[in-house]
């Protein structure tokens, strides 16, 4: 079957191991597979669900957008925009937030962990966030969407948002629940500090993630430094539920190397930390490095990547505004 394949990175900074294991690889493997059809987009109406500063955004922008390109996104191949250049995303959102109810989005648990304590603080698109992904998806008919797992309750959210609508518009079909595509294993990343937290962007400590940027000897140390345990490395039967951080660098590097977690477990166990610890950091450089160093060069020229954004654009407003308009016909606009 070919796969219309929608997903979205928040152009917030620090783009880390996290969102390149657990989305943007992903999306390069899409991409290479002819039958289907990506399209890529730096969500930056999602990012300013929380403050950010104008000239960082627009510098965060490109900087999604060279690091899409360094992982291996090809323009040519996918369609690769900003979202807030195509007003389809938010006029979708308008009409989807009319059919969402308070009760579905005050389940939604990143909206808990985001906003945090002081709830009455956070902004009214924090709590809509899911709405407007919807509306993203859901405009270009996306079959599947590709995301860590972190997202997997805002993809249900959007297939009840599209059930609803075609229930209450009485419109059969009008739009497509989409599929999750979520890796099996290790679809969420954990934080080199604390392995029951995900990495994160916005963990205030840079210490927690890898960013795709950071240098050889800042990854060294902060391999180094990664939280372990005193006990020895696991044998393969051994049961890490009780060992996140353990089972998180096993995850890391398994998927690093394209191998299964017990072959990572048989080639590891019983041996020292520091002797897997040190071939982690070897992977690390190897995989990792490239694709900071090409950011780095990306990003000196700017109006090379403005061009793939506004090219991307034209490509997806034609989509969107099609899907735009049929979707306000049977509305009754
Ligand atoms: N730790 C993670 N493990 C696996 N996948 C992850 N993703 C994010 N963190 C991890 C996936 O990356 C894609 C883009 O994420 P995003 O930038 O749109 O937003 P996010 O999920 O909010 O990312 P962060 O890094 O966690 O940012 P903050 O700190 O702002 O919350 C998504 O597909 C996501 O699943």
């Amino acid at each position: 079957m070919n796969k219309k394949i929608f997903s979205g990175v928040q152009p917030t900074g620090n783009l880390h191991l996290g969102n390149y294991l657990g989305a943007i690889k992903n999306f390069v493997q899409l991409q290479n597979d002819k039958k289907n059809n990506c399209i890529y987009c730096v969500v930056d109406l999602h990012s300013i669900t929380v403050k950010q500063d104008s000239k960082t955004l627009k510098k965060n922008i490109r900087e999604t957008t060279a690091a899409f390109i360094a992982s291996g996104l090809d323009s040519e191949k996918s369609i690769i925009f900003n979202q807030s250049a195509v007003p389809a995303h938010s006029e979708g959102a308008w009409i989807l937030g009319c059919v969402s109810r308070m009760g579905w989005l005050s389940r939604m648990t990143q909206f808990k962990e985001k906003a945090g304590k002081d709830k009455e603080k956070a902004s009214v698109g924090l709590y809509i966030y899911p709405v407007l992904m919807a509306s993203d998806i859901l405009l270009y008919d996306a079959t599947h969407v590709p995301v860590g797992d972190d997202q997997k309750q805002h993809l249900e959210l959007c297939r009840d948002i599209a059930q609803k609508f075609n229930h209450d518009f009485m419109s059969p079909n009008f739009l497509k629940p989409p599929e999750p595509l979520i890796q099996k294993e290790f679809a969420r990343i954990m934080s080199l500090k604390d392995g029951n937290s995900k990495m994160s962007k916005s963990d205030p400590s840079d210490f927690s993630r890898i960013n795709l940027t950071d240098e050889k000897d800042l990854i060294i140390n902060k391999i180094k430094k990664a939280k372990t345990d005193a006990m020895p490395m696991p044998e393969s039967t051994d049961n890490l539920d009780d060992r996140p951080e353990v089972l998180n660098l096993l995850g890391i590097y398994s998927i690093l190397s394209n191998q299964n977690i017990n072959k990572t477990k048989a080639d590891f166990g019983g041996k020292n930390f520091s002797l897997f610890k040190d071939q982690l950091t070897e992977l690390l450089i190897d995989k990792i490095i490239p694709i900071g160093k090409k950011i780095k060069d990306l990003l000196k020229d700017e109006k090379y990547l403005d061009e793939i954004l506004n090219k991307g654009a034209e490509k997806a407003d034609k989509l969107a505004s099609k899907k735009i308009e049929e979707m306000k016909t049977i509305v009754g606009f």
